[in-house]
């Protein structure tokens, strides 16, 4: 099934109809204009579009669906365009309509009684989060990009980020959705029962699938209890391996408390120390891992940081932990969080890396880390291992840095394909995945034909094409093309 991109009309008639619907001012259809919503966020993949619009209501996206279905036009649905694997641009060449929901942006209601936020798509990761706080409640989400990603976005790639250890990733999240289907229907979803078993669990189909069954409009989330206190501590550590006991210890010391477990290697904290500049190293040695490790909880401050303390006492005693600092402030909790949060900018800035965003079982992740770096400095001596993320929940961001000798196209380009296959190989030896929480967009795509039985491409392109026969929405994404027998 290929995406019908060669509908016989004009741009100019597809922008003509769709102003119609949208108003002038939001059917964006001049070059420069469309430059930003075609670009992504890494700028590694950049698509052809007749126009970009920006509805601003359901039954805008309702009607601008029906319309692009009635005439065989792609449409591509885009939140705040940060996706790191391509899926929210149109292709390199065709007539697509990029559907931004950026105007979408109401908080719709926030319910304490029930522990809900009901909003639309185009509010950003951090509005909702700020609006649950202004009700004394926490919208666990957190996100670097939480400042431009959407939730809309951060349904369709069922985020993850720095608290799934202790909340789960956006499935977990996600009480209610309301949809646009390819051919213009409406779902509505928009149910806050933590408890509804009436038939298919429809709204997962919405969850996860990168706007290629449906466009996320609204949703209801779920709002968990504000945390009162936390405790945020940087713990130098003998290896990976060395961190995973720690973990272990952390969990039996601390239990429900453990919010966060991010695992930093020496060459990711190097890079973004050089990159803040500012930012002193929190040890006066030079370790090759460390850990940041947060508990927060409702109980009052110090009981969490003496309970944070006897975990790092205990390992200090084991030798698990070879140094350690407990954050004496809020000032000082915000800069070991901004040393962790930064190490992705710190890469683009410095040249770019080669993003592995695998998970492995938490029993096998230290034997990966280690066999992937050996593999990867067997076919590139000179790279930096810049080796982060999110350990608690198994997911490592494993991202060769460039050697700063290897020009961009070259290692972006060349390199890439071994290095992440390589990676990518290793990781599903181990039981796990090869794209935890950044999805697959274009970047992993054709790797799932690899990773995935004939059953599951199978069953996923069935589904496709039981919503979206046409192939118009979001097409090039996810699914790799399917091997004749299933077309
Ligand atoms: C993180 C951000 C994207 C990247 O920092 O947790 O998900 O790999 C990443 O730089
Ligand atoms: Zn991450």
């Amino acid at each position: 099934m290929t995406a019908n991109t060669a509908s016989p009309l004009s741009n100019e008639a597809i922008v003509a109809a769709l102003s119609a619907i949208v108003g002038p001012q939001a059917c964006l259809s001049q070059a420069p204009d469309l430059q930003p919503f075609v670009t992504d966020y890494r700028g590694l993949y950049v698509g052809q579009a007749a126009a970009v619009v920006l509805p601003n209501s359901t039954e805008q996206v309702s009607q601008v669906m029906a319309w692009c279905h009635a005439h065989g036009v792609v449409v591509v649905p885009q939140g705040g365009n940060t996706s790191l694997m391509g899926g929210a641009v149109p292709e390199p060449q065709g007539q697509a309509v990029v559907l931004n929901l950026r105007r979408m942006n109401q908080v719709l209601a926030v319910d304490t009684v029930n522990d809900t936020l009901t909003l639309q798509a185009g509010v950003t990761l951090n509005a909702a989060r700020k609006a649950a706080e202004d009700a004394g409640r926490l919208f666990p989400l957190r996100i670097g990009s939480e400042g431009s990603c959407q939730i809309g976005g951060n349904i369709s790639t069922n985020a993850g980020g720095t608290a799934v250890l202790r909340y789960g990733n956006m499935r977990d999240l996600v009480l209610g959705v309301e949809a646009v289907l390819p051919d213009g229907r409406i779902y509505s979803g928009l149910r806050g029962l933590r408890k509804d078993n009436t038939g298919y669990d429809l709204k997962q189909l919405f969850i996860g699938s990168e706007g290629t069954l449906g466009i996320v409009t609204a949703a209801v989330l779920k709002l968990m209890p504000q945390p009162t206190a936390s405790s945020v501590a940087l713990a130098a550590v003998a290896s990976p391996a060395a961190a995973v006991a720690l973990l272990g210890e952390a969990k039996k010391t601390a239990g429900q408390a453990v919010t966060a477990f991010e695992l930093i290697s020496g060459p990711a904290l190097d890079l973004v120390l050089g990159y803040l500049g500012k930012v002193k190293s929190p040890f006066e040695a030079r370790h090759d891992w460390m850990v940041l490790i947060e508990l927060t909880s409702g109980a009052s401050a110090e009981g969490l940081d003496q309970t944070l303390m006897q975990v790092l006492e205990s390992g200090l005693e084991s030798g698990l932990v070879l140094d350690a600092t407990l954050a004496q402030s809020g000032a000082d909790a915000q800069t070991f969080w901004r040393i962790r949060e930064e190490i992705s900018d710190a890469q683009t800035r410095t040249g770019g890396s080669i993003k592995c965003d695998v998970s492995v079982p938490l029993s096998r992740i230290a034997a990966f880390i280690e066999e992937a770096t050996a593999a990867v400095l067997a076919l590139e001596p000179q790279t930096r291992m810049i080796v982060y993320g999110h350990m608690g929940d198994g997911n490592v961001h494993f991202n060769p840095l460039r050697p700063a000798d290897r020009p961009a196209k070259d290692y972006l380009g060349a390199f890439y394909e071994p290095i992440s296959r390589q990676v990518d190989s290793l990781a599903h030896a181990a039981g796990g995945s090869i794209s935890a929480e950044h999805g697959v967009g274009v970047a992993k795509r054709d790797d799932l034909s690899h990773y995935k039985s004939e059953v599951e491409l199978a069953l996923m392109w069935q589904i496709k094409k039981a919503l979206d026969p046409q192939g118009l929405l979001n097409p090039g994404k996810v699914l790799p093309a399917p091997v004749a027998a299933q077309a």
